[in-house]
């Protein structure tokens, strides 16, 4: 039986909005646990990641907003990935805003010599502090993990990089700043944006997503931001782009992952209760991951 371990990571320190280190506890109470239980799963609720209020020293050189905390933090979180997986299960983590991929991928990569990302977000999360905007790391980690970065971030779980350019894909970016759009050139990183998705399908960016990723990878993780969805489908985010991705075509593309087979880790982040209506984000969240492990009508 295929064993699922819950990493809840309340972290709202990656960006400027209150309320997304709740995001945990509401995708919990949409009733998570039950719903993947009734998949014949194993299940373990391991808590959450102490999140680390500490602010240290901040290096005055940088812009990098809360850097000592996320570091901290995800170095906890690096830790618990690392073990879950050693332990052969498969780590489900709750965010949280996204600055916590740099410690989920810190913990996965070193288990496979080759981990793809699936990176599905409005957003590219690929600024550095010279390219950022906000300051805010939210907007960071996948720089982060091809190692380009502030140097303690990028170093987070002792190796660096995380992971090769040509092992990641985006899927549903619409909103990329200008030094993100020149890396994603400069490194080849493949990205379907909204407009490769209008015209070819959610369908078909699945298939050539697995085909592009599953000959030159061992594992593939999926870094799933609730943001890569539509406002009117989840409107309880802190960095909502209109004209995004549907919960049904996000749905279809989760039981497409479900049936490859080749996903190894997963999270989902960003849910801000604050900002939800009802908490429709975070039950678009469960349906979602229901969908990832395999949940079917018939
Ligand atoms: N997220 N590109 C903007 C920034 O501040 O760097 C927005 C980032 C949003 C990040 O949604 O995970
Ligand atoms: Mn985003
Ligand atoms: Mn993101
Ligand atoms: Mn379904």
């Amino acid at each position: 039986m295929k064993k699922i371990s819950i990493i809840g990571v309340p972290m709202d320190l990656g960006q400027n909005r209150r309320g997304v280190d709740m995001g945990p506890s509401a995708i919990r109470y949409a009733g998570l646990e039950k719903r993947l239980k009734s998949l014949d799963l194993e299940v373990i609720d391991t808590g959450d990641i102490e999140i680390s209020r500490d602010h240290g020293q901040i290096k005055k050189e940088t812009n990098l907003k809360n850097l000592n905390e996320v570091i901290v933090t995800n170095d906890n979180l690096n830790n618990k990935v690392s073990e879950v997986i050693s332990e052969g299960s498969f780590p489900l983590v709750l965010g949280g805003d996204h600055s916590i991929a740099i410690g989920t991928l810190a913990g996965a990569a070193k288990h496979y010599d080759n981990l793809g990302v699936i990176w599905y977000d409005a957003h590219g999360d690929l600024n550095t502090a010279d390219t950022s905007p906000s300051g805010n790391i939210h907007g960071m980690p996948l720089a982060v993990s091809l190692g380009l970065g502030h140097e303690d971030l990028v170093n987070i779980g002792g190796y660096a990089p995380k992971i090769k350019p040509e092992n990641i894909v985006i899927i549903g970016a619409r909103s990329l700043d200008k030094g993100e759009r020149e890396l994603i050139k400069e490194k080849g990183i493949k990205v379907y944006t909204m407009h490769e998705v209008d015209k070819l399908g959610m369908s078909t960016v699945i298939k050539e997503t697995l085909d592009y990723l599953s000959k030159k990878t061992e594992g593939v993780h999926l870094s799933l931001d609730l943001d890569g969805l539509d406002p009117e489908d989840c409107p309880g985010v802190g960095t909502p782009v209109m004209g995004g991705l549907s919960y049904r075509e996000s749905h279809l593309a989760m039981e497409m992952l479900s049936d490859s087979g080749l996903i190894t880790s997963a999270e989902f982040v960003e849910v801000n209760p604050i900002l939800d209506e009802k908490n429709k984000t975070a039950e678009a969240a469960v349906g979602l991951i229901a969908s990832l492990f395999g949940e079917k009508l018939l």
